[in-house]
């Protein structure tokens, strides 16, 4: 056995759901979970036919899945729906009228509150002015703005009228909007003058002017909302107001029924190579698996108000911040700014002021909190908090037992949730009322989920063995094609083991069915014929007392095949003393094993990283093997990180 695996399976601390957390779960025992999981796999029609029935359908499907064309699988063939109707009509007749649908904050302070009834109103304006706009049914918009309600309704209202709309995430360059608008073939873009970050305006019509500069594609019309107040230019003849254009509009806009699988949008995600490729997602399966997912994995109440703190620009904002909370008629609230604007209380105040019942984040924002001090948090009462959700990356033991302790009060069970843009909804995670939790293991398959742990033969491999993680049966918010390319579809998703999905990242199952997500394949390391997960060394390094983040990458080793290299950050108020390098290597040795200890450690003041918060590995290898930095960094966080990891050592 590898000494990696077993540094894995000596995290032994298991949390069991606690019984007033039980007693109120739909889902309240591994047993019960067992046969609804079993159901699930042995007859999918069956099951996916029971949870669809709870969506508002125009139209009844006449075939549960049609895979005879597979990898192409078509869900509730001959189904019609529109997703705006579920998320938004569908709970006006009952006490969700006047419920919260949306609370948002927006940076500078300012509070909204928008009941179903209103976002009613909001979205059917709305998509009549896309109407007025010669906006159709199939025609891809693009949407690049900030974390405002206005964001949602965008998305909504191009699903009203059937219309696919593509976001972009709000923090990226024109030339990342040229590409998409390109990639898209987009008819209309909607954006804002600009939006609020860390105490400054982003100017996001202007990018969007510079984009169209390089390239107008087909772009025939700019919708701006008026957000910051920012001066902009006014394209006469492209370019219109948002208010402007809501004078010549009603509310009277019935949503348009849609074949289930009409396109519902586009998301561009990063691949290992090449340009982002765009993920279409459809809307049956799509809006069940969000529906779903919502439902039982962060098991739902009419009372609570549910935070997911990811941008719109990321599938996680699509899935649970816009789509999953208002299919279940859930309050979504919505947050403009960054996390540490002001300060590193803002979310803890947020969650005091708001009485947040749920909250769904990202390792990356957990252990940033760490660094900042536990002095943040003890200042707020978070005693509303009864669920919090982890994504986006591997969960360290000691971010998880930090998220556990400080913001849970102990009290709260933690959801991993593992997923990817390409599977449109959670695919491993606990279900929180029925699965014990283990830090750092996303634990079993959601309903429906057929995952695997294969090797390169697609043979799966015995307990505790790593390998690459696979599902094997279609699944209903699965992606079904990228769009304009669907030999690359093919070529990325489902050739390199035969027949099955292969997701890209590696991971391992113990003997009691739990998964272990190690990363992706691409940043697993081979140390003299060791397999080490960067992240495995990255959760060593940062349970030495000294270290708040690392990032560890592999270079090029004549002896080892490869050499570990870690870049760390260490917490506040530490101060490098000479033996501190040392000892940091001598600690990843002592959890992990000699093999694992890394041969270089670098301080640095901050990481790069992705605007989603991810580490950008692709930089830190060509700065760890002493190359210069190239290639694609519009999605890095600050460009000045990179200047000051590659400059020489003190
Ligand atoms: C939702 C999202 C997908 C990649 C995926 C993994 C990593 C996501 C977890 C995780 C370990 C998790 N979509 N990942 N969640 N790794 N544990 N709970 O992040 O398309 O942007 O990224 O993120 O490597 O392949 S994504």
């Amino acid at each position: 056995m590898n000494k990696n695996i077993e540094s894995l399976l000596s995290e032994k601390r298991v949390f069991k759901p606690a019984k007033d957390f039980v007693k109120k779960a739909r889902i309240k025992s591994k047993a019960q979970y067992d046969e609804m999981y079993r159901e699930s796999i042995a007859k999918p029609d069956k099951f996916w036919a029971r949870e669809a029935s709870e969506l508002l359908w125009n139209k009844k499907w006449t075939k549960v899945l049609d895979w005879s064309k597979a990898p192409v699988a078509k869900w509730f063939v001959g189904g019609q729906l529109n997703v705006s109707e579920n998320c938004i009509d569908r709970h006006l007749d009952g006490p969700r009228r006047n419920k919260a649908a949306i609370i948002w904050e927006g940076e500078p302070g300012e509070k909204r509150t928008i009941t179903y009834a209103q976002l009613h109103d909001q979205v059917c304006r709305f998509a009549n002015v896309l109407k007025r706009n010669k906006i159709k049914k199939g025609d891809r918009v693009l949407i690049y703005m900030p974390m405002i309600p206005e964001a949602a309704v965008a998305m909504l209202a191009c699903a009203r009228i059937g219309a696919v709309h593509s976001v972009v995430f709000g923090g990226f360059s024109s030339e990342s909007i040229k590409d998409r608008l390109h990639d898209s073939k987009a008819v209309a873009i909607i954006t804002a003058d600009g939006g609020y970050r860390r105490g400054s305006i982003v100017p996001l019509k202007k990018n969007v002017d510079d984009a169209l500069k390089l390239s107008a594609a087909e772009v025939k019309r700019v919708i701006v909302f008026r957000r910051a107040g920012n001066d902009i230019h006014i394209e006469e003849g492209r370019d219109v107001w948002w208010h402007r254009e809501l004078e010549y509009v009603d509310a009277n806009c019935p949503p348009v029924p849609l074949d289930s699988e009409h396109p519902l949008f586009i998301l561009y995600t990063s691949g290992s190579t090449g340009k982002p490729k765009g993920v279409l997602h459809t809307t049956g399966g799509y809006l069940l698996g969000a529906y779903c997912t919502v439902k039982y994995v962060f098991d739902v109440r009419d009372e609570d108000v549910y935070w997911c703190t990811a941008d719109i620009g990321w599938v996680t904002g699509h899935s649970y911040v816009v789509y999953g909370p208002l299919a279940n008629g859930v309050t979504s609230f919505m947050y403009e700014g960054a996390p540490n604007w002001p300060d590193w209380g803002r979310f803890w105040q947020i969650i005091e002021q708001e009485r947040v019942n749920i909250l769904y984040t990202a390792p990356t924002a957990i252990r940033a909190f760490i660094r900042a001090g536990d002095q943040w948090p003890l200042k707020h009462d978070l005693s509303s908090l009864r669920l919090l959700g982890s994504v986006g990356e591997p969960i360290n033991p000691e971010a998880w037992m930090w998220y556990h302790n400080i913001i849970g009060g102990g009290r709260c069970p933690i959801v991993d949730t593992w997923w990817q843009t390409e599977t449109g909804a959670i695919m491993i995670t606990p279900l929180p009322g029925a699965i014990p939790t283990i830090p750092s293991s996303a634990t079993l398959p959601f309903f429906g989920v057929d995952a695997a742990i294969v090797d390169d033969s697609g043979k799966e491999v015995p307990p505790n063995v790593g390998g690459k993680l696979v599902i094997r049966k279609p699944w209903p918010s699965m992606l079904r094609t990228i769009y304009g390319d669907h030999a690359r579809y093919k070529q990325a998703y489902w050739s390199e083991i035969k027949g099955v999905y292969f997701a890209g990242d590696g991971a391992r199952r113990d003997k009691d069915g739990y998964f272990w997500i190690v990363g992706r394949i691409d940043d697993v390391l081979n140390v003299a014929g060791h397999r080490l997960g960067t992240s495995e060394v990255e959760s060593a390094l940062v349970s030495h007392p000294a270290v708040a983040e690392a990032a560890v990458v592999g270079r090029p080793d004549e002896i080892k095949g490869q050499g570990v290299v870690a870049f760390v950050t260490l917490k506040t108020g530490t101060k490098v003393t000479p033996g501190l390098r040392e000892e940091i290597r001598a600690h990843v040795g002592n959890v992990i094993g000699p093999i694992a200890k890394p041969d270089d450690v670098r301080f640095a003041d901050a990481l790069p990283k992705t605007r989603s918060g991810k580490i950008m590995r692709r930089l830190l290898k060509q700065i760890a093997s002493g190359e210069v930095v190239t290639g694609d960094t519009t999605t890095l966080e600050d460009l000045s990180v990179i200047a000051k990891l590659s400059a020489p050592e003190e």
